[in-house]
């Protein structure tokens, strides 16, 4: 080789260096599609306007009726779609072809391309099995060695990221027709400030629990998983040094929520002082470190307070800029495991009034439109 041409050559391998040098220091804003950063956007700005209203497996089930097509009991009671669709992953990392809970992945697949379509948000939750004992999750059996297990066995760690590469090859074939990746808002390892979960707070450290989720994140960006904003959510009702005691840090979360439920109609009270307290803290955590706020889980199953939605919820919601809430799913297995009315519930009438609160925001509020009222 002429030395013209070495020198030539020398140059475009350094440059190649300093370029992908260059990414990996930017890694996070390199590994966003646009879409994703369009959610983001979204997610923070919406609070200005009001809260988007989300439900958990929406559109698959709900009392009564299971796999019909466009149906959401949402929907049936008010005319709208939620704005957020929640969404739930477990049993995928077996290579199950159904979730925990019985829905088919092309289904949720099929609905979450289906939801963006219509100018909706996806988030995804992952009630992980086991890795250790092969239970699910809420085996805590292995007490403290399920995290640990996973971060330094080489059996264990491998077998973890293979979990990993299914997950990165569900979200990477979140594609419309069109060719577009859809933009999701991924919540792993939920309620940890809680002991209930194998990733729970008396079953690994601090440090431990980071190390997870660090994990977690890397991995997938490693795959090339860029259609990913992460949520991050502990139990409500804890202090800010809890809620940040196992924070993985700003560049690893999008979002700021916290999960927390009304059991009972006598707690009525002590609900609306817990999500004021939690929702107080976020809205501070939030402004520190830029971040949106949400209720990523609520709700007081079965409903058994009529006017839970205008006397309970929205009387705490209004308050806070939170970018959404999201009630759990509509069981259609479980008896009286439901969070959102169906048509002929005592609350359905009462939801109806909630939909037309100034604050809250269904699907055709937001449907490409956030600031302007579409349908109120
Ligand atoms: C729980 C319950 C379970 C379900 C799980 C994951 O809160 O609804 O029945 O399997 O969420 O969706």
């Amino acid at each position: 080789m002429k030395k013209s041409r070495m020198l030539l050559f020398a140059f475009i391998v350094l440059m190649i260096g300093a370029c992908s040098l260059g990414k990996k220091d930017t890694g996070i804003e390199t590994l966003r599609t646009v879409e994703t950063d369009l959610l983001f956007g979204k997610l923070k700005q919406v609070s200005q306007t009001g809260f988007m209203f989300g439900h958990q497996d929406a559109t698959v089930y709900g009392i009564g009726w299971d796999g019909d097509s466009a149906r959401s009991d949402v929907k049936s009671v008010c005319g709208d779609y939620p704005a957020v669709c929640g969404w739930e992953i477990g049993r995928i990392e077996k290579g199950k072809k159904v979730s925990l809970d019985n829905v088919d992945f092309d289904r949720i697949r099929k609905e979450m391309i289906l939801n963006y379509q219509r100018g909706g948000i996806n988030t995804l939750s992952w009630h992980a099995d086991n890795p250790v004992t092969g239970g699910d999750s809420w085996d805590i059996s292995a007490k403290a060695t399920v995290v640990g297990s996973i971060l330094s066995d080489s059996v264990k760690h491998s077998e973890f990221l293979g979990w990993l590469d299914i997950i990165a090859a569900y979200c990477s074939s979140l594609v419309t027709e069109e060719g577009v990746k859809i933009p999701v808002l991924f919540r792993p390892w939920h309620e940890h400030t809680g002991s209930w979960f194998w990733w729970g707070k008396d079953f690994c450290t601090p440090e431990q629990y980071k190390a997870l989720w660090i994990l977690t994140y890397d991995y997938l960006h490693s795959k090339g998983v860029d259609n990913l904003l992460y949520a991050y959510s502990p139990c409500g009702g804890c202090t800010k040094e809890e809620y940040m005691e196992r924070y993985p840090g700003d560049e690893y979360v999008d979002l700021l929520g916290f999960d927390y439920y009304q059991n009972r109609i006598e707690d009525t009270e002590s609900y609306q002082k817990v999500m004021n307290e939690t929702l107080g803290m976020l809205a501070e955590l939030g402004k520190e470190h830029s971040k949106p706020i949400a209720v990523t889980e609520t709700g007081l199953m079965a409903l058994p307070i009529d006017d839970w939605w205008t006397n309970v919820l929205y009387p705490i919601l209004e308050n806070y800029p939170i970018s959404y809430v999201l009630v759990w799913r509509n069981a259609r297995e479980l008896e009286n495991h439901y969070f959102a009315p169906y048509p002929g519930h005592s609350s359905a009438a009462d939801f109806v009034d909630f939909y037309k609160k100034a604050k809250t925001l269904f699907l055709s509020d937001i449907n490409g439109h956030i600031g302007e009222r579409m349908n109120k």
